[in-house]
């Protein structure tokens, strides 16, 4: 029996990381479609989002709870520095992903851009788009300011950091707003590409998650 069952959509972010996470661990796991807001998965999430991660009969929603859970439970290799100080920087850099990244940036110039022209054939509002920019550069800068010089946001291994904020910094890779938020950044171009080159990555993409979600 697979030991992992990731609840999600293929195109999450969020459900991307805790995939990616799972693949980096070289674990046995399975993506399910989630047909969002039916009462099972309202049964599952409480807050109506995705992803889920089910073990057994243990279920836990949130991804950074999800991402430190699968890297207690499956230690090799570590996605967490064992220093304090490094292991805080990278809670820290989670937390920039989903407050600051997501909220009012990823949550809206990547639906305008991605899901929802995708999923409901809906056209980008370049009004809506123009208006999350600053917050986007904002938080590309300080992004490029974090990540330095360095292979990776923090240290010199892949960290817990590096596949949440990959999976949501992928979403700006091919729209035209790539150029305005990370065209000034070339380091963060190049640990993108570091990222995506890594299999966890590939074998986690949009379309990889789709035929994975057909075949469960
Ligand atoms: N805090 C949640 C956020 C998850 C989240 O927002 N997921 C999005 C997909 S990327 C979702 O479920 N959206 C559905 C909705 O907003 O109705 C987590 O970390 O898991």
């Amino acid at each position: 029996m697979t030991e992992f069952i990731v609840h999600s959509v293929p195109g999450s972010p969020f459900g991307r990381a805790v995939l990616a996470t799972l693949e980096e661990k070289g674990a046995d796991y399975e993506l399910r479609r989630v047909a969002m807001r039916t009462p099972g998965h309202l049964e599952m999430h409480p807050f109506a989002r995705v992803p889920i991660l089910q073990q057994g009969e243990f279920r836990l929603y949130e991804t950074q709870a999800i991402l430190r859970y699968l890297d207690r439970v499956l230690p090799t290799p570590p996605l967490t520095p064992a220093d304090p100080k490094a292991a805080a920087r990278m809670d820290q850099l989670m937390n920039v992903c989903d407050w600051y990244l997501f909220q009012g940036v990823g949550n809206v110039i990547g639906f305008q851009r991605v899901v929802g022209p995708k999923l409901l054939g809906l056209t980008p509002d370049d009004a809506v788009i123009a208006a999350a920019l600053p917050k986007g550069r904002a938080v590309f800068d300080q992004l490029a300011r974090d990540l330095g010089e360095g292979p990776y946001f923090v240290g010199d291994q892949v960290t817990l950091a590096d596949l949440l904020l990959a999976s949501h910094v992928d979403f700006f890779r091919a729209i035209p707003e790539w150029e305005p938020l990370a065209g000034g950044h070339p380091n963060l171009g190049a640990w993108l590409e570091r990222m995506n080159a890594r299999p966890s990555m590939l074998a986690t993409t949009w379309e990889r998650a789709d035929a994975m979600a057909q075949a469960a």
